[in-house]
């Protein structure tokens, strides 16, 4: 049974430049996931899976939408006064207008540590698509006598500059980190990979105050480059192996493992390929880990016609007769109309997809009518006068302006 008082800071402020134009009016935690998610699901899922329901969600840039989500998604409980996910906008309490980096955001919020005195401090980034038990790291921490305790695992060598890379003993002791090196260590034994840090943390709360203390007097304000450094020198860092967790109903070593940050379009039009498919690597159906997201009321899908292969569709979202649907993945409230063909394309909710229009490698986000007959995805060249297109080749078709409905505002009336 887990005993100890445990409070949790959800970094929920990232701006995610690299996913525009997706996030041009939303921060990237609230970047829509998969067929009804939003991205900062994943992490509080695992938290609240996990029993931990004390959780701070720290937003900065565009925070409206992630306030909106949460406000309608995430009440655990009236009745239970400790279990809540609250947001918490920049305190402001150095005059400055920002969180400054991701350890400020937590300094400003001392107070919050101060009122509820635990035994331990959990600060998670919430920018990243995976299943994690937080329990085994909190038992990990524990069984080092830990004072900070990172979530890491092998990245291939290539990606590892944009990672704090750590190198650990056979008991996970840190013995060194480098946040974002030019030239990462491999791991020892195995020359393709390095040991990344997930930018998830396990702190002894006076070790995490004092630490924040003095970040502040010299003006540092990241954990990744000035807090983990500096109390390497002189505290017991450990590093846990996220390949070694264990959540339940999780079968291969390929979706233990599964962690992707889709901070790029590329990256997250790739990971909705692992959703679908016949086994899919990263399964959104897990009773035994269930992702939450909004209790949406709406009825299920309604289908008249045509081919639909491998393809998710939202609640409340109508498909139309003679359509091909392939390897897509459409979301809420969302109508595809007669003879329209869908071709790995990502139709977010509210969205209508005229008569007859192609569409192919295409994320469509909320809000927008498609006209009949367009054709989306087929000529980079022209498609990029309209639209942004990825390094790859695909093609974002911004939010919608105002609000569209392709249903009608309540629900399809
Ligand atoms: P980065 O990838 O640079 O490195 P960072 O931009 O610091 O990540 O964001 C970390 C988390 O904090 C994200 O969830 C983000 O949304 C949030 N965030 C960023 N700025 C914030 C702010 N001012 N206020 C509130 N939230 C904020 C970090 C670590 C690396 C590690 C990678 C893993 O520094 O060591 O390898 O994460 O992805």
């Amino acid at each position: 049974m887990q005993t100890d008082r445990i409070i949790a800071f959800v970094m929920a402020g990232g701006q995610g430049s690299r996913l525009q134009p997706l996030t041009a009016a939303r921060s990237k935690p609230s970047v829509p996931f998969g067929s009804r998610y939003r991205i900062v699901d994943f992490v509080l899922s695992n938290l609240v899976n996990s029993q931990i329901r004390t959780i701070y969600l720290l937003v900065q840039y565009k925070s409206q939408s992630l306030i909106e989500h949460v406000r309608k998604s995430w009440t655990i409980s009236p009745l239970l006064p400790d279990q809540f996910v609250t947001v918490v906008p920049p305190q402001m309490m150095s005059g400055e207008s920002w969180f400054q980096g991701t350890s400020d955001a937590v300094y400003q919020n001392m107070g919050l540590i101060e009122t509820h005195a635990p035994d331990l401090v959990v600060v998670f980034g919430a920018d990243h698509i995976y299943r994690m038990d937080i329990r085994q790291m909190v038992a990990f921490h524990k069984e080092r006598d830990a004072d900070v305790t990172i979530a890491a695992l092998p990245v291939p060598l290539r990606d590892a500059r944009g990672f704090g890379i750590i190198s650990a003993d056979p008991d996970g002791r840190v013995e060194a980190f480098q946040e974002k090196p030019a030239n990462p260590n491999p791991i020892l034994g195995d020359s393709e990979r390095a040991f990344a840090s997930m930018g998830n943390y396990i702190f002894r709360t006076d070790v995490l105050m004092a630490a924040l203390e003095e970040a502040h007097r010299n003006g540092e304000t990241d954990f990744g480059g000035h807090i983990l450094p500096r109390l390497l020198r002189d505290h017991r860092l450990f590093a846990y192996d996220f390949a070694t967790n264990e959540v339940p109903g999780i079968k291969s070593y390929e979706q233990r493992v599964y962690w992707r940050d889709v901070g790029t379009l590329d990256a997250y039009f790739d990971a909705h390929k692992d959703v679908l498919g016949d086994e899919p690597v990263f399964d959104m159906f897990n009773p035994q880990w269930p992702i939450f997201s909004s209790n949406y009321q709406g009825p299920v899908a309604r289908v008249l016609g045509g081919e639909l292969h491998n393809s998710l569709l939202g609640a409340a979202s109508v498909v139309h007769d003679g359509v091909r649907i392939r390897d897509s993945i459409i979301r809420r409230e969302a109508v595809i109309e007669d003879d329209v063909e869908l071709d790995e394309c990502i139709v977010m909710d509210y969205t209508r997809i005229g008569r007859g229009a192609k569409l192919r490698r295409v994320i469509v986000d909320r809000h927008n009518h498609i006209q009949p007959g367009e054709r989306i995805g087929f000529d980079p060249d022209t498609d990029r006068q309209r639209f942004q297109v990825s390094e790859s080749g695909v093609t974002v078709v911004p939010r919608g302006r105002g609000s569209y409905f392709a249903r009608g505002p309540i629900g399809g009336i």
